[in-house]
């Protein structure tokens, strides 16, 4: 029995001698969690080596001895060596992690540098590297006497980019604005924010709102703002009124090559604001009626006499809104005998009386229709049309 276990270990334990990979194959034992890196990223790195597990029954090490070290460096800088340890007792596989530390560099345009690049760390965690803007991290690890494999991984600045949730908001929506730049997750361990300008058609001076990353390391920032049309815009509340746009822009002061690292860009976008209040129930038209000259009502039309087609609209809804009150009269036979509008404003719940003149040629059975919509542009009907029949003797 004895010697059956003595011999299984012989078997098995010079795996260190026997597991070396063959280098005339496509082979890459190193591996990183992302492909490309923000410049203050952390970098999650495993090394498949199975023959550095050299007990099954121990965390081994690689990386930390002079003779086979792991070496992780940036353009300029370098972690040599570099400590990675076994992700379980038998697994063969080394772990570890550094932080890209960037540069000294202004991100927001405060005129304050907002990085702390320094290069120190022996693993397997504790790792800081500086970086640049357009840089390549190396992680190179001397596999065995005389055999070192590499694996690069490009380091670049971004892009960012803003968004509102929806192109379309009312006032008592909660707003949601996104910033997606990876460049601004300055700590990889920490939930880093930024600042967005927003501002309306009705408020242009605006306001500056705190975007927070969505995790320790997304790049990706969200501030949420509210409207109101009562007071002015303060905190995360922004002035703004229906017909509205509303605007969100932050300045990128991390932009990629052809840019030069000290130049910056804005970014905007903008969504509009409708009324909450459906179209139609906007404005409230009273039914016409006829009138003499000094607005008495009258009963009988007569043809060549002038009359006055009075009616009255309300706005209904708290804000001033564009109207056109469009008069149309047809003839018995369907011809359009007369047309006429008025074009305004209304402010505020008011009433408005109308009133235009016509003279019927001739008698007839006449149908007056009225129409109001918001612009002779859009034709967006802001009330339900009326049709009224009027004889005329
Ligand atoms: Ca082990
Ligand atoms: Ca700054
Ligand atoms: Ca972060
Ligand atoms: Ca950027």
């Amino acid at each position: 029995m004895y010697l059956i276990l003595v011999g299984l270990f012989l078997i098995f334990s010079p795996a260190y001698a026997e597991s070396i990979p063959d280098y005339d194959k496509p082979y890459a034992p190193i591996f990183t969690d992302k492909s490309v890196y923000s410049w203050t990223d952390k970098i999650i790195i495993s090394v498949m080596a199975p023959s550095w597990n050299s007990n099954p029954n121990q965390i081994n090490s690689i990386g930390h001895l002079e003779s086979h070290s792991i070496k992780i460096s940036s353009g300029e800088y370098s972690l040599k060596p570099y400590r990675l340890t076994e992700t379980n007792s038998n697994s063969g596989i080394f772990s570890g992690e550094i932080i890209l530390t960037g540069f000294l560099h202004d991100v927001d345009g405060d005129g304050i540098f907002d990085t702390n690049p320094r290069t120190t760390g022996n693993g397997p965690t504790n790792g800081f590297l500086q970086s640049d803007r357009d840089d390549s991290i190396s992680i190179s690890f001397e596999f065995a006497d005389g055999v070192t494999l590499v694996e690069s991984i490009p380091v670049s600045w971004n892009h960012g980019t803003i968004q509102f949730s929806k192109d379309t908001f009312v006032l008592n929506d909660s707003i949601q604005i996104r910033v997606i730049d990876s460049d601004l997750n300055l700590n990889p361990e920490m939930i880093d924010s930024t600042t967005i300008e927003v501002f309306s058609d009705s408020d242009v001076g605006g306001l500056l709102v705190n975007a927070m990353e969505t995790s320790e390391r997304s790049g990706d920032f969200i501030s949420t703002i509210t409207l109101s049309a009562d007071s002015s815009s303060s905190g995360n509340r922004l002035y703004a009124v229906p017909g509205d746009a509303i605007f969100a822009k932050y300045d990128d002061h991390t932009l990629p090559k052809p840019f030069s690292k000290s130049d910056n860009q804005y970014v905007e976008t903008f969504a509009k604001i409708d009324h909450s209040a459906l179209a139609l129930d906007r404005i409230h038209v009273s039914p016409v009626f006829l009138s003499d000259g000094f607005g008495n009502p009258i009963t009988e039309y007569l043809a060549n006499i002038q009359m006055q087609i009075v009616g009255s609209i309300e706005n209904k809804i708290n804000y001033d809104q564009e109207f056109i009150y469009f008069f149309q009269i047809k003839n018995s036979d369907g011809i359009v005998t007369s047309i006429s509008w008025i074009q305004g404003q209304l402010s505020p719940n008011q009433i408005l009386d109308i009133s235009q003149s016509w003279v019927p040629e001739k008698p007839d059975s006449y149908i007056l229709e009225t129409y109001v919509w918001n612009s002779l542009t859009e034709l967006m009907p802001m009330s339900p049309p009326t049709s009224t029949i009027i004889i005329v003797n």
